[in-house]
């Protein structure tokens, strides 16, 4: 099969769980014996196809003039909308010149919003059947669509979901959001998970000296690590920072991760006067990442919406107990008191109880490190996500041969 892949983002350029998603599909593929060109946007400039992990990867500048913002900003700034639509030409032009260069794709498969522009175009001027998968919502992010550009994402979105010939979301939670939101038919969804890479364990050297940095020897630590947006409820953790302090006072919280809301978690963090127990360490590498999930008596994603969750796979993947919101993907990821705790979304004194219970019994400490990654192996492998997806590649394909469009 040979697949003509389309996303906004792809590693090293990484913002958030879409380029993980995207880099462990194509590479499960490729490992299945699939071809996979994936197109992408880069903020450097274009630049020319090169083999990454077995998957052929091409960029093409995000745009021609200074972006002055973060791509995924918080929705409100016009210039995001300009660069994702300057995007769009840059992936379109690009796949077109991949896809009519070498032996013609079988299918192309695009990724959320910022590619349905590119991907509709290149449908319909190649003639090949579109997968769309939807990772997350606009509507879902903010609650609801309250602005004018809100309402155009959210369009666009229904457009890759019109275009396509099926979609792909990563939860039931998801797929009951797309039934509702675009009247979506459940027939045209598959619900098909995310996957986690196996870890490297970090010398424990390393973990010893980047937890030096956070945490004294006879300190616990709670750890949280993404984007930085209101959607990830970062500021639900804070408020339960005092909370978690009168019982377990020797504490420390990393926060690890940037984005539009940094600024009001700072302010909060001062206001609330637990400056001395936050670290906010901002973006980091895969390297520290992975010493400070060893490191960590727990992590803590207190999502207020989580369409799936890699983050959390992550930690499990690596035996680091969890805390989790009860909502989205993360309810369907996450066994209550087996593979981690869940605790009410949004709610302080919650989330309060969950790390202060991971935290302060043990056994339960080592039940969670051994069951996490012996559950991530058996049902979220990416080599599996990869078998499931091709079988909606091979269902597309044999549906549009049998019909007059193609
Ligand atoms: O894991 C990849 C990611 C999800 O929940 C995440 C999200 C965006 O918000 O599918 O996409």
């Amino acid at each position: 099969m040979r697949v003509l892949m389309l996303s906004y983002e792809y590693p090293p350029e990484v913002v958030g769980g879409l380029g993980a998603a995207v880099s462990g599909l194509a590479r499960a593929l490729v490992h299945r014996g699939d071809h996979v060109h994936v197109v992408s946007a880069s903020s450097t400039g274009d630049e020319a196809p090169q083999l990454l992990d077995g998957v052929m990867v091409s960029r093409s500048a995000r745009t021609t003039f200074a972006e002055r913002f973060d791509p995924y900003g918080s929705g409100g700034d016009s210039d995001f909308l300009r660069v994702a639509m300057e995007a769009n030409f840059g992936l379109a032009s690009r796949g077109f010149a991949e896809a009519t260069r070498t032996e013609p794709y079988d299918i192309i498969h695009a990724h959320d919003w910022h590619s349905a522009f590119s991907a509709k175009s290149l449908k319909h001027a190649l003639r090949i059947p579109l997968v769309f998968t939807v990772h997350s919502t606009e509507h879902g992010r903010n609650r609801g669509i309250h602005s004018d550009l809100q309402r155009y994402i959210h369009e666009i979105e229904w457009m890759g979901t019109y275009e396509a010939w099926r979609v792909i979301c990563c939860s039931n939670y998801m797929s009951d959001e797309l039934r509702r939101i675009f009247s979506l038919p459940e027939d045209k969804i598959d619900v098909i998970p995310n996957g986690v890479d196996q870890a490297a364990i970090p010398e424990p050297k390393v973990v010893d000296e980047i937890r030096s940095q956070y945490a004294g020897s006879g300190e616990r630590l709670v750890f949280y690590v993404g984007r930085l947006v209101y959607e990830k409820g970062v500021h639900v953790l804070l408020s339960s920072v005092p909370k978690v302090l009168e019982e377990a006072a020797n504490t420390r919280f990393v926060v690890a991760g940037d984005g539009y809301y940094a600024g009001v978690l700072r302010e909060k963090a001062e206001k609330l006067r637990i400056g001395g127990y936050v670290s906010f360490t901002g973006r980091i590498s895969d390297r520290e990442r992975d010493a400070l999930y060893a490191a960590a008596d727990v992590a803590v994603f207190p999502s207020l919406y989580e369409p799936f969750g890699i983050v959390a796979l992550e930690a499990m993947a690596r035996g680091t107990p969890v805390v989790v919101s009860d909502t989205g993907g993360l309810r369907e990821v996450v066994r209550h008191e087996k593979t981690g705790l869940k605790v009410y979304s949004g709610d302080a004194d919650s989330l309060a109880w969950g790390i202060k219970r991971v935290l302060l019994d043990e056994s339960l400490r080592t039940r969670l490190r051994e069951n996490g990654p012996a559950e991530v192996r058996e049902r979220f492998s990416w080599d599996r996500v990869a078998d499931l997806t091709s079988c909606v590649y091979r269902r597309v394909l044999s549906e549009a041969r049998s019909v007059p469009w193609s």
